[in-house]
């Protein structure tokens, strides 16, 4: 099985997660905080960043690659890039201006936001890296906070110019939107759309991301209104959208019978288009029932959550957030047994 290294809540690591499970690649993630990300890189044979997919032809260090490995082998009507040269050279000029400018920008804007906000910050990030490694991350915050901020090259002033590049970057891809089209590239689902919703994670934080992001209702007020402003702009809604029609899709792993080099979206029929309709609505249903399930995820109950998330949802192929919400249905249902059963037995005492 290929290993994927990652930094769990890095927006690069969930353009690789997205386009391996999408292609059906079975992987086994392997997740460390920042800086120790460094050591597991260059031992799986990448770079100083993550991801790195280590695969038996190599190991692959850039995102874009890990995508094309994964495109590679899925069958050509699925694919993320398309086959035609000019088509697929648009496809990657958008990935790349994404990758350079908005997944930068956005990253370093978000880090400001949460670097100030330590406990939060840490509950979230270290989701599913070995223990020894959060406690080091938890101990050792002040110096941590100190290197991201050189890394990121962090200086007063410069959250204002992130945040500006971010909603240029929304606009941009808004005004690609506008004349209608379903993609940011056309009619088809691709590379571009996939990055694109994925980078902006960072401000639109959606819900069904890779692992479990801080939703506006645990963030501080000028946090919470950013991502309220980016999911409230028409290029924030469209990742928002992504996430929620094409996160959790995968692709059918034979040819179709036929094999014509044509795309999908050209050759579905009508019953075809009901069923991928019916099947966004039931996703959008089910990420409503994850999301409401995680909300009895509070102080101890969410560590106990996290903790137990990843190991089930190796085992299970659950997905970290549904085995959360799992857990915090159960939690739910204790606590409603605990108060029944409280009331039942001060019932029966005042009638004795
Ligand atoms: N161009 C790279 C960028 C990856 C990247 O910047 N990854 C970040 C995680 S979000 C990283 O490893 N940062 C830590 C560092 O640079 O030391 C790609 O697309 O894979």
């Amino acid at each position: 099985m290929v290993r994927l290294v990652t930094i769990p809540i890095s927006h690069y690591c969930e353009k690789a997660r997205w386009a391996l499970e999408r292609a059906r690649i079975p992987y086994r993630e392997e997740r460390h905080v920042q800086a120790i990300h460094r050591i597991a890189a260059r031992r799986a044979g990448g770079g100083a960043t993550v991801p790195v997919l280590v695969t038996p032809d190599g190991a692959l260090s850039e995102s874009e690659e890990i995508i094309v490995w994964a495109d590679q082998r899925t069958p050509q009507e699925s694919r993320l890039f398309p086959a035609a040269p000019s088509e697929r050279a648009e496809v990657e000029r958008l990935c790349r201006r994404f990758d350079t400018g908005l997944g930068r920008t956005g990253r370093r804007l978000m880090y400001i936001h949460m670097l100030a906000q330590p406990k939060l910050m840490l509950r979230f990030n270290n989701q599913g890296v070995p223990p020894w490694e959060g406690l080091a991350l938890r101990v050792g915050w002040p110096l941590a906070v100190r290197w991201a901020r050189r890394e990121l090259a962090i200086r007063p002033g410069i959250e204002a110019e992130d945040e500006a590049a971010v909603w240029r970057e929304f606009d941009f891809v808004a005004e690609l939107l506008a004349d209608g089209r379903k993609h940011l590239c056309g009619e088809r689902f691709g590379a571009a759309d996939l990055t694109f919703a994925a980078l902006s994670a960072s401000v639109v934080v959606p819900p069904g991301y890779g692992v479990a992001l801080p939703q506006p209702a645990v963030l501080p007020a000028h946090t919470a209104a950013l991502v309220a402003r980016a999911r409230e702009h028409p290029a924030g809604r469209y990742a928002l959208a992504t996430f929620v029609e094409r996160r959790r899709e995968t692709v059918a792993c034979r040819e179709p019978p036929g094999g014509s080099a044509s795309s999908a979206p050209d050759r579905v029929g009508r019953s075809e288009r009901a069923s991928s309709k019916a099947k966004q609505e039931r996703d959008r249903r089910r990420m409503k029932a994850t999301e409401l399930g995680q909300t009895a995820l509070v102080g101890w109950r969410e560590k106990a959550a996290a903790g137990v998330a990843r190991p089930v949802s190796e085992r299970t192929g659950l997905a970290d957030e549904q085995v959360r919400a799992l857990v915090g249905a159960l939690f739910f249902a204790l606590a409603l047994y605990y108060v029944i059963g409280t009331l039942r037995r001060a019932l029966t005492a005042t009638r004795a």
